[in-house]
């Protein structure tokens, strides 16, 4: 299922490889769309991530702290100049709150950690000050889905609960390094009042009004998006913060996720959708966003539960070299063949690893980072496959400003053992951002 063990290369030698690749896929952004959010590698063009028309450099945020873990100190000074140079806070451009949350203020404040460059964390606040009306203007406190930097005009009030929700770690960190309370008060203000529209089997629902308060489905669809990182940051809040209501909401949540939506009927465990009210089944689907569900189970305390849903989707992973998008998990048939050059499958062997050491998470993440390279990597760095199924891979034309955040940043943790990162006290968000253990000297 994993591969030979004998065959798995020496750590140091993983290391330079992923490393090569990371550079490889770096290059490929910077010689063609430097300065704009992402890079299209097949075309050699660029793609505007939040409005069209405008740049964030979300690549460049996005990178920040991946440059530093891997030493690459003259590319991440120019990454720096860069941003304050030209960052534009302000612009005027709706913006998706949740993706600017975990993308750009949580990237700013790791490159602020990485570097000690004041900067950064200026313009992280100055950023996040345009972003609150989406929080302050909601009458409930749950975030409208857009907001325009420049107006505070904000718009979408139907909000998935992954957007209620992923918030708390940043907007904690910036609370404390600025103190100034208004971040966290008004995460908190969302977390309650969401937490307390809770069914009475302790589930919730998928979406949820801004406006009314009420829930828009009659669906849990837990650990799946658009909820995945709801419960992500309950647990993350806690261990970044010390805030013990969030972690008293993560348990009373994931006991009845455990108890209601567990399904070991394939001989594997995934999880099913039910009714929040009733926990009636309503479905057999399965995201692949949702494995990083097995390292945040472990790292909450259910291990046994998070290490058996890695095996379900190692299993996956013997069926197709690169996940499919979605499954139906009964029978592994892929209900959407594409990959967005997904980092939620070595997210989950890097939390595994890291609280059980046991050298499988590494032999799997190593299988990961192979079929990767082998069916994903263009002259012009990665790019997204539109079609995992065939033999080569339907490929398309985006390397997205996640993959410089995350994929081969976990893998080069866990196999560098670099000393720029507490292992013991490390905390990394959703996005992957180091939010805790950066180490400067
Ligand atoms: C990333 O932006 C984050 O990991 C987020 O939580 C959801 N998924 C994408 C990458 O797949």
């Amino acid at each position: 299922m994993t591969g030979d063990p004998a065959a798995l290369p020496g750590d140091a030698h993983i290391t330079q490889q992923v490393h090569a690749e990371f550079l490889h896929g770096w290059h490929g952004y910077t010689s063609t769309a430097w300065g704009y959010d992402e890079v299209r590698p097949v075309s050699g063009t660029h793609n505007d991530f939040f409005a069209a028309g405008k740049t964030f450099g979300l690549s460049i945020v996005e990178a920040l702290d991946t440059l530093f873990l891997m030493g690459e100190d003259r590319e991440l000074a120019r990454c720096c100049d860069w941003i304050e140079q030209h960052f534009d806070p302000a612009q005027d451009a709706d913006v998706h709150v949740f993706e600017a949350v975990i993308r750009l203020v949580g990237g700013l404040l790791a490159g602020y950690l990485a570097t000690g460059r004041r900067k950064l964390l200026m313009l992280c606040r100055e950023f996040t000050d345009h972003l609150l009306p989406a929080f302050t203007s909601s009458p409930t406190g749950i975030p409208y889905t857009h907001v325009n930097l420049r107006t505070g005009a904000v718009s979408g009030p139907n909000v998935p609960l992954a957007e209620a929700g992923t918030n708390s770690m940043e907007f904690g960190l910036l609370s404390k390094l600025t103190g100034d309370s208004r971040y966290y008060d008004a995460s908190l203000r969302a977390y309650r009042a969401v937490i307390a529209k809770r069914s009475s089997l302790d589930l919730l629902g998928t979406s949820i009004d801004a406006e009314t308060g009420r829930w828009t489905d009659t669906d849990s669809t837990a650990p799946n998006p658009p909820v995945d990182s709801f419960y992500e940051y309950l647990w993350g809040g806690y261990a970044l913060l010390g805030d013990t209501r969030l972690r008293d909401w993560y348990r009373t949540l994931t006991r009845a996720i455990l108890r209601h939506q567990s399904d070991t009927s394939t001989g594997h465990l995934w999880f099913r959708q039910v009714d929040p009210a009733t926990g009636a089944p309503t479905g057999t689907s399965q995201s692949e966003l949702a494995s990083f569900y097995a390292g945040l189970l472990g790292k909450g305390g259910d291990l046994r539960d998070g290490a058996a849903y890695y095996r379900s989707w190692t299993a996956a992973l013997d069926r197709y070299p690169v996940l499919p998008e979605g499954l139906d998990y009964r029978t592994l048939e892929a209900t959407d063949k594409g990959n967005q050059l997904r980092p939620e499958y070595p997210n989950s062997s890097f939390d595994l690893w890291r609280l059980t050491h046991d050298a499988f998470y590494k032999r799997t993440a190593y299988r990961y980072f192979t079929a990767m390279r082998d069916n994903l990597r263009v002259p012009g760095g990665y790019t997204i496959a539109t079609d995992v199924t065939t033999t080569p891979m339907g490929r398309g034309d985006l390397l997205p400003a996640y993959w410089f955040a995350e994929n081969y940043k976990y893998l080069y943790l866990m196999f560098s053992g670099t000393r720029r990162f507490d292992y013991r006290n490390g905390y990394l968000s959703t996005e992957g951002k180091v939010l805790r253990g950066l180490r400067r000297s």
